[in-house]
């Protein structure tokens, strides 16, 4: 047969694969309209895909995953480097050679009656020095044409690796959609993935957290780089001066809405602008400048659609107005158009929910899955910032971590220096959102937000953190917020979306000395009096008291903190243990 391609261990891999998977044909992705357009038409006949009103929604399609199949699964998610211990006590683990057996017994035959697809992909621009090629084989159209939107494919991919280029091998089959033999297995070691029995995005677009966080982040470590799950946003001022934030924050947390945000009137009509560079992944190095510069590998936006509306978040509302695959949100027959909750308010009479039932308001169930997608190219993004494209990404000026916390955590606060920001990084709690199968709105550590995502052992990975912070000579600085303080009500107390400029406004203005913090035993914290509150009808007395560090429920923190870190041993590195001594210290003053 001929190949689009000379490389032979791509080749090889594709061969191999078909060997055990037994599909009826293979069909080489080229990334063209025209093929995309033959597979979306051959998805609508089949009912994997539902055409959408191409007048409202052009160039937009429907999809609906198995009932059992609507989040990422973490317990099924696993590590599989040669030692245990390289693996960390947060991931779970498997034998290399169990886990390959395991999958090849498990994928054998099951593209029986079915087409292979070989996707050539790039996470980031092809052929730039920090892009990395992946190959994915899947026998599902939907994954082709997310990973179409998600990111570049082409065959341009092989002219990147040439006759003997290396690249991140990634084994998609949905075999039965069984949950009980869905495994997402990576093998950092052999640059490998392998997917089983789900069709679900978080577990199949092999490109997003298995390869851009997963494996990177375990050759970022051997090669001297981050990759991180953070957004990545840049300020223009009214001078046309730039800076740039990256942002991480726990799956269903609002990087999404932060990439995208509006600021409020006042400082629009100033001539502030905020623009997005990425909402979900960061890939961060050191440039020559000594400075960390960031880039987002990925093409698209896989986001969450339930709270997405033209108030919260109108630049990605945009966004999904064309070219855009819907899963799991409900349809609207009247037009063929799709909703979720919290797109319109009241919602409307009669729907067809995602699990294609018929739906009133009455039905006493939400209509879309509350981890509803869309997936959306980046290019249709209003605010996208021109440094997308840019090969060397951006200079950072401020790194954010941020959790989802009820209590304790006040609404902004920046670390003394690199070190302890990592130690504010690896303390980070959050409560669990419907990303991820199991409870919601259980409070759990999610250190830099990557413990679903680190792909080696967590005790390391702040290590690496430690040593990125020597090797730049001018890293950026490290801050933490919470939007979601609540009341005794339950009631949020801060308004968030738009309003979040406010705060990364005090932000900037501490990366450039331009204004005062109180030290605290937490670290420094705004004074009320320098949060901007024109505008907002928005209380100081309660400013004050979501600024508040209560230092009784830090010190219980700081216990809880060392019970956590116990099960890092030896691989604590020494500068977070110390943070934390001054931390228990710092409370009891
Ligand atoms: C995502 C996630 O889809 O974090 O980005 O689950
Ligand atoms: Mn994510």
């Amino acid at each position: 047969m001929a190949y689009p391609t000379k490389n032979k261990k791509v080749i090889a891999f594709v061969e191999e694969s078909a060997k055990l998977t037994c599909p009826d044909q293979i069909v080489w992705i080229d990334g063209s309209e025209k093929q995309l357009k033959k597979l979306r038409k051959q998805a609508c006949k089949t009912g994997e895909m539902l055409k959408l009103n191409q007048k409202k929604l052009p160039g937009c399609y429907y999809h609906r995953t198995a009932e059992n199949d609507v989040a990422r699964v973490e317990a099924r998610t696993f590590i599989c480097c040669k030692e245990k211990e390289n693996a960390g006590p947060t991931n779970y683990w498997m034998d290399p050679q169990e886990a390959y057996k395991m999958c090849y017994e498990i994928a054998r035959g099951k593209m029986k009656g079915r087409t292979m697809y070989v996707i050539p992909y790039s996470m980031g621009i092809v052929g730039s020095p920090f892009s990395k090629i992946g190959i994915e084989l899947t026998d599902s159209i939907y994954v082709v044409l997310n990973m179409a939107i998600m990111t570049r494919v082409g065959t341009d991919c092989y002219d990147v690796l040439g006759e003997d280029g290396d690249f991140i091998k990634g084994l998609h089959c949905k075999c039965d959609v069984d949950p009980e033999k869905r495994y997402i297995m990576h093998f950092p070691e052999d640059d490998t993935i392998i997917s089983v029995n789900s069709a679900y995005g978080g577990n199949v677009l092999l490109g997003k957290k298995c390869f851009a966080l997963r494996i990177a982040s375990f050759l970022g470590k051997n090669e001297g780089w981050m990759a991180e799950h953070m957004l990545i946003l840049g300020v223009t001022y009214p001078d046309g001066t730039k800076k740039y934030i990256a942002a991480a924050f726990p799956s269903a947390c609002g990087k999404t809405n932060l990439a995208m945000l509006i600021p409020p009137k006042h400082y629009l009509e100033q001539g502030y602008k905020v623009e997005c560079v990425g909402d979900d992944i960061a890939w961060i190095r050191v440039g020559k400048d000594g400075r960390l510069w960031a880039v987002n590998p990925e093409n698209g936006f896989f986001g969450v659609a339930p709270g997405t509306n033209e108030k919260s978040n109108p630049n990605a509302l945009a966004a999904t107005k064309k070219n855009t695959i819907f899963t799991n949100v409900a349809i609207n027959p009247a037009d063929n158009t799709v909703w979720w909750e919290g797109l319109t308010k009241p919602a409307p009479e009669h729907l067809i929910d995602w699990l294609g039932k018929e739906w009133t308001p009455e039905s006493g169930v939400k209509a879309a899955h509350p981890n509803s997608r869309f997936t959306a190219p980046a290019v249709n993004c209003p605010c996208l910032s021109e440094a997308f494209n840019s090969k060397e990404g951006v200079p950072l000026d401020a790194i954010v971590f941020g959790g989802r916390r009820a209590t304790t955590t006040p609404l902004v606060y920046q670390s003394r220096d690199w070190n302890h920001g990592v130690f504010v990084g690896s303390i980070m709690s959050s409560e669990t959102t419907a990303a991820a199968t199991g409870a919601t709105g259980v409070l759990r550590h999610d250190p830099m937000a990557m413990k679903p995502f680190c792909g080696y052992h967590m005790g390391d990975y702040f290590a690496h953190w430690v040593e990125m912070g020597k090797k730049a000579s001018n890293p950026p600085k490290i801050f933490n917020v919470n939007w979601f303080r609540q009341d005794q009500n339950g009631e949020f107390m801060w308004p968030g979306f738009g309003d979040n400029m406010r705060v990364l406004d005090w932000i900037l203005k501490r990366c450039s000395d331009s204004v005062d913090a109180q030290e605290t035993a937490i670290g420094y914290v705004p004074y009320a009096k320098d949060i901007d509150l024109e505008g907002l009808d928005y209380s100081r007395d309660t400013l004050e008291s979501i600024l508040y560090v209560d230092k009784a429920r830090w010190s219980s923190e700081a216990d809880e903190i060392a019970e956590f870190y116990k099960q890092f041993g030896d691989k604590l590195p020494a500068e977070l243990s110390e943070n934390l001594k001054t931390l228990k210290a710092n409370c009891a003053k």
